[in-house]
């Protein structure tokens, strides 16, 4: 038993403090709506709002911290330990803790303060009204941020396959792009919902029909079927047969919804099994759809850093380690997951965080078994190792080759990157230079 004394013991034992004329709480306390995202989980914790501090009850709290929690009854307190830290919480404000009561009774329920607690522990705790959530992480990294690096001579050419809007720098906007093994390259026009097939090797497009909804990030199966991701607040994800591809009389019935439910849909990865993960942009959602299609979801508990910048998980990729990698747009980060038995996200672990990522959009690893990442604000493809190291790889100003570069994708030693060509940051305003468009980078 890590905890010393049973929340029966305690119970008995704080009949005394309810008589204490110093608990002011009676007349304020509320049930709270609040959810509690711990470690990326989120929690059914039964909360309390007194004042303005959120409660929940000690032995849940102690459980999540793996901590031993002690009553004194002579004091009126109760210490939590782990490792070299411990907290002592009461009833009273008292400068050693908070400026607030750090324990509350609750009926016959010992509550302790949440921020308090996770705070004393070196967590962070991020309270996002929107949302009325409450999300509790590692304030430390996993893998350390290590100084970026940037030099001008690591940098690697980048090619235009197809200009989608040869005649002008601007108009058009492609997010997603997926190659396959049979030379073709797919993506869609926003605006114009335009499913296009690019040929690999002359660059030649055709059209293919016009999909019910926008499109955005791509993906494969193992079968080569392309599946598209339709973001918004009633989020799909369209399917297309692989015998479909290379159909010269392709029509809108080839693609099918696949999945809906998936709010905010952007980037799609599948794991080896058939399971197709989903990022959820700003929602800081991760979606799974397994192969039978039922959609599950998980709270990230990755946020927003940046005001400007609202989208949270955006590129997905599985690694060769069977962890989830995602990238976060606001923040400048690439974090990973490993997966549970049960397919739902593991631990967050942060891998790199940098402001060479800032705009961190689509990512795909490597023939090195590096993350590459379209940095889309900084018109950069920014190499990330797995000992976190980051420094780009190619940038330009306005005019391009690289266009707020969206999503990118290996097949072999070819990145194929999308010239989503939106109006931000390097590329605001987004004339001069290519415009949407497919480029390329040799890594052989
Ligand atoms: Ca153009
Ligand atoms: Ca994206
Ligand atoms: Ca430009």
């Amino acid at each position: 038993m890590k905890k010393s004394k049973s929340l029966g013991v305690i119970v008995a034992m704080t009949g005394c403090l309810l008589l204490s004329p110093s608990t002011g709480w009676a007349a304020d306390k509320v049930d709270s709506n609040m959810q509690t995202i711990v470690d990326g989980k989120s929690t059914d914790q039964v909360s309390r709002l007194i004042g303005q501090t959120l409660y929940s009850p000690y032995a849940l709290v102690a459980d999540q911290l793996d901590a031993q929690a002690t009553w004194d009854a002579d004091q009126g307190t109760l210490t939590l330990t782990k490792g070299t830290t411990k907290i002592t919480l009461s009833d009273r404000a008292t400068s050693t803790t908070a400026s607030y009561p750090t324990l509350q009774l609750v009926g016959d329920q010992v509550f302790v303060s949440v921020r308090a607690v996770f705070e004393a522990f070196d967590y962070k705790v991020i309270y996002t009204s929107a949302t009325r959530s409450v999300t509790i992480q590692p304030s430390a990294p996993v893998i350390s941020n290590p100084t970026p690096t940037a030099t001008s001579d690591t940098y690697q050419s980048v090619s235009i396959l197809t200009d989608l809007d040869p005649s002008t720098a601007t108009g058009l906007r492609i997010e997603g792009v997926i190659a396959n093994a049979d030379n073709q390259v797919f993506t869609v026009e926003m605006g114009s919902k335009t499913l296009y097939r690019i040929a690999a090797d002359t660059g030649q497009m055709d059209t293919l029909t016009e999909l019910p909804r926008s499109g955005t990030g791509m993906a494969l199966d193992t079968d080569g079927n392309l599946y598209i991701a339709s973001g918004g607040e009633e989020g799909l994800i369209y399917r297309i047969n692989e015998e479909d591809l290379s159909s010269a009389a392709f029509d809108s019935s080839k693609v099918v919804t696949y999945a809906s439910g998936v709010p905010g849909a952007n980037g799609l990865a599948f794991d080896g099994s058939g399971n197709l993960y989903v990022s959820g942009g700003a929602t800081g959602a991760i979606y799974k759809v397994s192969a039978s299609g039922q959609v599950s979801t998980y709270a990230s508990g990755i946020l927003p850093t940046r005001e400007e910048q609202k989208i949270v998980v955006n590129g997905i990729a599985f690694g060769t380690d069977g962890q989830l990698y995602v990238s976060n747009t606001s923040s400048g980060e690439v974090n990973r997951f490993a997966i549970n038995s049960d397919g739902s996200l593991g631990q967050r672990q942060l891998v790199a965080q940098s402001p060479l990522l800032y705009g961190a959009d689509g990512l795909n690893f490597g023939p090195d078994g590096a993350i590459y990442v379209a940095a889309n604000e900084r018109n950069a493809i920014v190499r990330v190792g797995l000992d976190g190291q980051v420094r780009d790889i190619a940038s330009n100003n306005n005019n391009g080759p690289l266009e707020f570069p969206a999503s990118l994708h290996f097949v072999g030693n070819t990145l194929y990157i999308s010239n989503f060509d939106q109006p931000r940051g390097i590329n605001n305003p987004n004339d001069p230079g290519i415009g949407a468009s497919i480029a390329t980078m040799d890594f052989s």
